[in-house]
């Protein structure tokens, strides 16, 4: 097996009737490839609550990845959403695609209400801006699957020494956007960019640093 070691990068499939994914579209294309001498392996991740977890889970196990990067879509958003936090709630305001609808229900019973991003989100921010990338600090991944799989790599990833977890919501790529009157829109490789910049920082940058980038409200 290589020692070279391994980033988890996953991207989900598409939902509530769309007909592509931007974050897998963004992911699939990092897959294989090396950055900061980790080697980056891309997985699609069902957007169904149950099935999501239970791949997650058997990737981390057979990769033992020293990264884990969630990426989803979050249509609305207009900029790279870098996540603060993952809560320890499903509240599904639409079914998944296997047709579940928890609602108020945990991740995992009788583990935390939250954990913090492990990665350095700040200093992720302020590379991507370097860059001349719209990127922004989330406090909230919502309630759906995407909040879920951010949640259940921080909890994976804090029962094994050394190993890091975030995510990052995208907006919607620009022929999503089309259609919809005055919805923001980036370009996939404006978001390939940024998840390079994200992953290159966090594996140079092990503790964060102190940034303002809060929010009032
Ligand atoms: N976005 C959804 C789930 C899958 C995705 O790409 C979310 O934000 O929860």
């Amino acid at each position: 097996m290589s020692t070279v070691p391994r980033i988890l990068l996953t991207g989900f499939d598409p939902f509530g009737g769309e007909s592509i994914n931007p974050s897998w579209e963004a992911v699939r294309t990092l897959h294989g490839k090396r950055i900061g001498g980790h080697r980056v392996v891309a997985l699609q991740l069902p957007t169904e609550f149950a099935s999501s977890l239970r791949m997650l889970k058997a990737a981390v196990r057979e990769l033992t990845p020293v990264i884990l990067l969630g990426v989803g879509q979050a249509g609305g958003r207009s900029q790279l959403s870098i996540e603060r936090v993952a809560i320890n709630l499903q509240d599904a305001r639409i079914p998944d695609n296997a047709g579940a609808q928890p609602v108020d229900e945990p991740v995992i019973a009788g583990a935390p209400a939250a954990y913090f991003s492990t990665l350095p989100i700040k200093a992720m921010l302020a590379a991507m801006h370097a860059q001349g990338l719209p990127a922004e600090i989330s406090n909230s991944a919502g309630t759906y699957v995407c909040n879920q799989i951010a949640y259940a790599m921080l909890y994976l990833a804090a029962k094994r020494r050394g190993v890091r977890a975030g995510f990052i919501h995208i907006p919607y790529s620009p022929t999503q956007a089309a259609p919809r009157h005055g919805a923001a829109s980036m370009a996939l490789t404006d978001v390939v960019r940024g998840l390079e910049i994200a992953l290159r920082t966090a594996i140079t940058t092990p503790v964060d640093r102190k940034l303002g980038a809060g929010a009032l409200d």
